[in-house]
């Protein structure tokens, strides 16, 4: 191969993930460059038994409450909230909406914390300070004008805390609706569908502890050293005493292959890193159903070998007698599939699939981790189910060490279910919440984030309420996205800084800042403590520490009792003795959901208490009372084989990023720095092209995928050589998100298929430079 050639702000990392490179950003983000003061930090006690929960991610806290855990990436989520940035009035008066809309992303949130209550005015096409009290005037009044409760949208973003997201539900079906669009509708909505039909609970079934006992751990599809750092900790300890770890990835993660932890002195000082995979497996993009019908094909021809000369068992016969139903099915299909498909469609040879299935076979309990890489896709949910299908095939479920582990997005996105925020509630819960606080909820079912947003465009929709997030930006296809939320009659966002979901105007606009998780919350009883719940099912207790960023911020639940006070009429809820003291909204929730029971005080303890999981005990809440192997229909994601040429496009995160937040334009372990344009492709898929490193290129969407003509193009992107598989390429987020079609998603549970965009990658046609 030629040399390749320099390319600006592409280069190649070397190191582990970890280490000084992270140390020195964390220092970085906490010096000046998010506007933190050093005594700010000082203050902070994240993740510590008296302190606030890490807004960064949802893997759980160590057992050891002494073992304070913190990582790079929690650093910068930390300061990017604490920052000494401020958006104040003065600065919307300076800037009109259509100015604003100019700026990048980026620039919108680094201008720093929300300061008063805006509205927009669009006489002068700016946001103008109002009082809160007039502010909620006019929402509840514009909700009460509604045709009916089912127009207005009620979305959440996975931080709010247990306490926030219960009070806003209640609201919300109070007032008539179950039009609950969340980020779990874009993320882990494949496991809450497809979990609770294969093994009755729609959460994983792993504690930490599980990972101290394990021998085996799968990571498929996640990328841990930038969007879970602390679970790095664990999976190094798993590697230090043996344990096999597999990773299953389109992508080389550098985060998956070496680690140097910050927190053991001896391996910093020596430069040494622990490696992490024992077997790194590259398949296609969207090509983990095959992946995982290969395995279990191999599992069971070893098997079969090993009862034809008499060796022990692979399979676990007798668990599968006792507790599962559908597995001569699941057989049935697998002997009907032949090899070369399964070859084609995974994008990799049987031995490799047969290596990964004496990896399995060969431990005595395995435990599989899960992200993006497997939900968002349109077999997200049969993706899911086939993880179960093969844990299910060796007993792996509901055993010390073993089991299955989503690895959740958003702080408390699996709490904010928990309580409540689904757009398809159960008739129980329902129930529940009629006898405990004397209101009437619908029973039909509401819109998830694509449905809202088809609502939306097509004026069905008129009201949207955000509790915090950046839907529309979040959301594929801006285009239509955008439009949607420009035809609304009203639209309140609850938000601590500026982003581009707020400049998309309705006919009422408003904008309300909050009390964000690291700050103090005082409310009438004196300081508050909120809830979170962990991607392993820990309900603990978070209480926030610094001064709030301005004295008119309020917190989550105050906002939302009081939109609730000044748009219901004739309820007999008690908003104002909720808000004055979060413990009877606690107990408001154990009343509801008996789990909870003792609520106040089993989180007055450091590590708070785990809901039960009857899975994790043997015992399958299913529609048949037993585990179920789910058989998926063949192999293919969406096929890219009738597209000659075609590649499959995965939408990532960098690691400067926080979803639709830009902390930066680095992507440190990938070689990327100060800049996102690029597409990371196989050399050898350039070459087929005549395309070479470094060349700008458009990429096109394949219009047809999904029966939705129409041309999208992301256009003068820089092609970047990267060790990922053949036929698959790799873009940013949200940048990216033009490419992906509103109706291009998983029919099962609504997960839009952000990683499997059939493209063709062209030579750039435009002849500006980037
Ligand atoms: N710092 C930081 N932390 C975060 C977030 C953040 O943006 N920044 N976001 C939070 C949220 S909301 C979420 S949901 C999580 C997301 O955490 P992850 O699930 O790790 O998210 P992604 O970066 O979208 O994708 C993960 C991996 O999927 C791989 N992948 C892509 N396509 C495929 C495929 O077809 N098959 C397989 N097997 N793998 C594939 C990619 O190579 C990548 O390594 O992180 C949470 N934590
Ligand atoms: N192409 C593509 N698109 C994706 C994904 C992908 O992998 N690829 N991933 C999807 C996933 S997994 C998710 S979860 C969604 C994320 O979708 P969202 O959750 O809607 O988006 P975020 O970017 O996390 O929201 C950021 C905003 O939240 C607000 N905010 C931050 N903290 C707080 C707080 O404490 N309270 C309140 N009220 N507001 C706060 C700030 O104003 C900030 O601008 O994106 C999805 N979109
Ligand atoms: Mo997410």
């Amino acid at each position: 191969m030629d040399k390749p050639k320099d390319v600006p702000g592409v280069g190649r990392y070397g190191g582990p993930a970890g280490g000084w490179g992270a140390l020195q950003a964390v220092a970085r983000a906490v010096r000046g460059q998010m506007g933190v003061s050093h005594n700010t930090i000082m203050l902070m006690r994240v993740n510590q038994p008296d302190g606030f929960d890490c807004p960064g991610c949802a893997w759980p806290d160590p057992r050891a409450a002494s073992s304070f855990e913190f990582c790079e990436n929690g650093a910068k989520a930390v300061a990017w909230e604490a920052t000494s940035h401020r958006t104040t009035p003065a600065f919307f008066a300076a800037n009109t909406v259509t100015e604003l809309w100019r700026r990048s992303d980026y620039d919108l949130e680094n201008e720093g914390r929300l300061t008063h209550p805006m509205v927009y005015d669009p006489q002068t096409d700016r946001y103008m300070p109002i009082e809160w009290d007039a502010a909620m005037a006019r929402i509840g009044q514009a909700l009460r004008a509604l045709p009916g409760a089912d127009a207005a949208e009620f979305y959440t973003s996975g931080r709010a805390s247990n306490e926030a997201a219960f009070l806003y539900q209640l609201f919300a079906r109070a007032f008539g609706t179950n039009n609950f669009p969340d980020c779990s509708n874009m993320c882990h909505e494949a496991t809450s569908v497809g979990l609770p039909e294969s093994i009755g609970v729609g959460k994983g079934t792993v504690t930490l502890e599980d990972f101290e006992h394990c021998d085996a751990i799968f990571c498929f599809g996640h990328n841990p050293g930038t969007n879970h750092p602390r679970m790095l900790s664990t999976l190094r300890a798993a590697a230090r005493r043996g344990a096999q770890i597999v990773v299953v990835n389109p992508l080389r993660e550098r985060g998956l292959e070496r680690f140097t932890s910050p927190q053991h002195a001896a391996e910093m000082s020596l430069g040494m890193s622990t490696p992490i995979a024992t077997l790194y497996v590259q398949p296609r993009v969207g090509g983990d159903a095959a992946v995982l019908k290969g395995m279990m094909k191999a599992l069971l021809e070893m098997d079969r070998d090993a009862a034809a000369t008499l060796l022990p068992a692979v399979i676990d016969h007798d668990f599968i007698a006792s507790h599962t139903l559908g597995y001569d099915g699941l057989v049935d299909d697998l002997d009907a599939t032949v090899w070369d498909d399964i070859e084609a469609a995974a994008g990799l040879p049987q031995a490799t699939l047969a290596a990964l299935a004496r990896a399995y076979a060969s431990s005595r309990a395995a435990i599989f981790c899960y992200g993006m890489g497997i939900t968002q896709h349109r077999q997200g949910t049969a993706n899911v189910q086939q993880l179960c299908n093969l844990l299910l095939m060796r007993g792996n479920i509901g055993r010390q060490g073993a089991g299955i582990c989503p690895l959740r997005g958003h702080s408390n996105v699996q709490g904010d279910r928990t309580v409540g925020i689904t757009e398809i509630p159960s008739a129980s819960f329902l129930q529940r919440l009629d006898d405990v606080f004397g209101i009437q909820a619908p029973r039909k079912h509401g819109h998830n984030a694509v449905e809202s947003m088809l609502a939306m465009l097509a004026g069905e929709s008129r009201a949207l309420i955000c509790l915090g997030g950046n839907l529309p930006v979040a959301m594929p296809d801006p285009e239509k996205c955008f439009a949607a939320m420009r035809k609304l009659d009203l639209a309140v966002h609850v938000a601590t800084k500026l982003n581009r979901s707020h400049l998309l105007t309705a006919r009422e606009t408003f904008l309300l800042p909050c009390l964000g998780r690291t700050e103090l919350d005082v409310q009438a009883s004196g300081p508050q403590s909120i809830t979170v719940e962990d991607s392993m099912s820990m309900v603990h207790a978070s209480r926030g520490t610094l001064p709030p960023a301005s004295p008119m911020l309020r917190s989550e639940p105050w906002i939302v009792a009081a939109m609730a006070k000044a748009t219901l009429r004739d309820d007999r809820i008690d908003w104002d003795g909720l808000v004055a003291d979060y413990g009877r909204i606690r107990d408001a929730i154990a009343a509801v959901l008996p789990d909870f029971h003792d609520y106040n005080a089993r989180v007055s303890v450091p590590l708070g208490f785990r809901l039960p999981n009857a899975a994790s005990q043997r015992e399958w809440h299913t529609g048949t009372g037993r585990a179920n192997f789910i058989t998926m229909a063949g192999l293919d994601e969406s096929p890219t084989r009738n597209h000659t040429g075609a590649l499959m496009l995965a939408t990532i995160r960098s690691h400067d990023q926080y979803n639709t937040t830009l902390y930066g334009y680095d992507d440190r372990y990938r070689g990327i720095t100060g800049r996102r344009d690029v597409v990371f492709v196989n050399p050898d898929d350039l070459a087929d092209r005549g395309l070479s490193h470094g060349d700008r290129i458009d990429i096109e969407a394949v219009s047809d995928t999904v029966g939705v003509p129409g041309a999208r193009t992301l256009r003068n992107v820089t092609a970047v050589a990267h060790d990922i598989a053949r036929g698959s390429v790799a873009a940013y987020y949200p940048e990216s998100n033009l490419l992906v079609a509103l109706e291009h998603y998983d029919p099962r549970s609504g997960t839009p298929s952000y990683k499997s965009v059939p493209v063709f990658l062209r030579r750039c046609q435009t002849s500006t430079l980037p």
